[in-house]
């Protein structure tokens, strides 16, 4: 199927995503993971919960870690353009049929939540409170020196399907991979923001979330939190890379949290705000798309990924067997 022609002006308005929540089974040790080794910054916290935000971020957090039996996620949190949006967002997903509900959330303002075509739950909101800024305050920047969110990754039982589903909403596709063999994608790197995604999707096993993305300030942040882990006894936790992807041109490295939820180190994409941006296809078969210097990703990455509280994924239509390394 080709990929739909941009939808320039979507029924409500979204400016990027904004946060996620993971469930951990140990929160002094996701704690410990997120703040002294990737270096984000604890905003507030109980003995259940931690909020988080990255260096230049004002809204108060990017990243929830709330106590669980289970190593989940509570869905994937987006910011509207203003109050007016998010009514006119509320009335979009109930008249497409979705199940909506206004829910409370710490530090938001009214707060929408539905579900994408697949049952993946998504919240939007418009107001958070704000903090004042810390992106100077140097002797703060620890670890990997995270920016901001970049974007999620998640895995779809039928990426044609998610992308006709978020290209109502306006989330434009800035690169895809396309399975020669069947003329369907195998994966699709959708926009609000400007940048190659905020959202992406990869056939497999879904809906689940694939990974959660940070930006840095350089390659060199990457190097330096790899040697970091691999002499503070997460050697294990590095999965991917370092590399550079084909697919956005990104300079990137994957690690797992102590739960295995996945997140991506990310930097140096490029700029994508034209509204007649033309989408790079990529064959499924290209090793390059992955890794611009042909290293094959891990069978891992293309297995394992963190369920939705109360959501069981299913089977992706599309077999096709990328090209990966034992
Ligand atoms: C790719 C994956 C990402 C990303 C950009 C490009 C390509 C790939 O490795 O499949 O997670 O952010």
């Amino acid at each position: 199927m080709p990929i739909p022609a941009p939808n320039l002006f979507p029924p409500f308005n979204i400016i990027r995503l904004s946060h996620v929540a993971f469930g951990v089974r140990d929160l002094a040790a996701s704690k410990a993971f997120y703040v002294d080794t990737l270096g984000l910054q604890v905003t507030d916290e109980d003995d259940e919960t931690v909020y988080l935000r990255a260096m230049e971020e004002r809204g108060h957090h990017c990243l929830v870690l709330r106590r669980s039996d289970t190593a989940d996620v509570r869905g994937l949190s987006f910011k509207v353009f203003d109050e007016a949006e998010l009514d006119k967002a509320h009335d979009w997903f109930a008249a497409e049929g979705h199940p909506v509900a206004w829910v409370e959330r710490p530090y938001q303002g009214r707060t929408l939540a539905t579900q994408d075509c697949f049952g993946m739950p998504i919240e939007f909101y418009f107001r958070m409170d704000r903090l004042p800024p810390i992106h100077q305050k140097y002797a703060l920047y620890k670890g990997v020196k995270p920016l901001r969110i970049d974007h999620f990754n998640c895995f779809s039982p039928d990426v044609d399907r998610a992308v006709a589903f978020y290209n109502a909403i306006g989330f434009r596709v800035t690169e895809y991979t396309e399975d020669e063999e069947t003329g369907k994608l195998w994966a699709a790197w959708t926009h609000r923001k400007g940048g190659v995604h905020d959202l992406a999707f990869t056939n497999g096993l879904g809906p689940r979330l694939h990974h959660t993305a940070f930006w840095v300030p350089t390659p060199l942040n990457i190097i330096d939190l790899c040697d970091l882990m691999a002499t503070t006894g997460y050697v294990g936790n590095i999965e991917r890379g370092p590399g550079r992807h084909g697919i956005s041109n990104a300079f990137f490295l994957y690690v797992l949290d102590p739960d295995g939820h996945r997140i991506e180190i990310y930097c140096s994409d490029y700029q994508t705000v034209d509204p007649d941006l033309e989408a790079i296809r990529w064959d499924l078969k290209d090793p390059q798309r992955q890794t611009l210097w042909g290293a094959p990703a891990p069978r891992s990455w293309f297995e394992n990924g963190s369920v939705f509280a109360g959501v069981t994924p299913v089977e992706a239509a599309l077999k096709a067997t990328p090209i990966v390394a034992p």
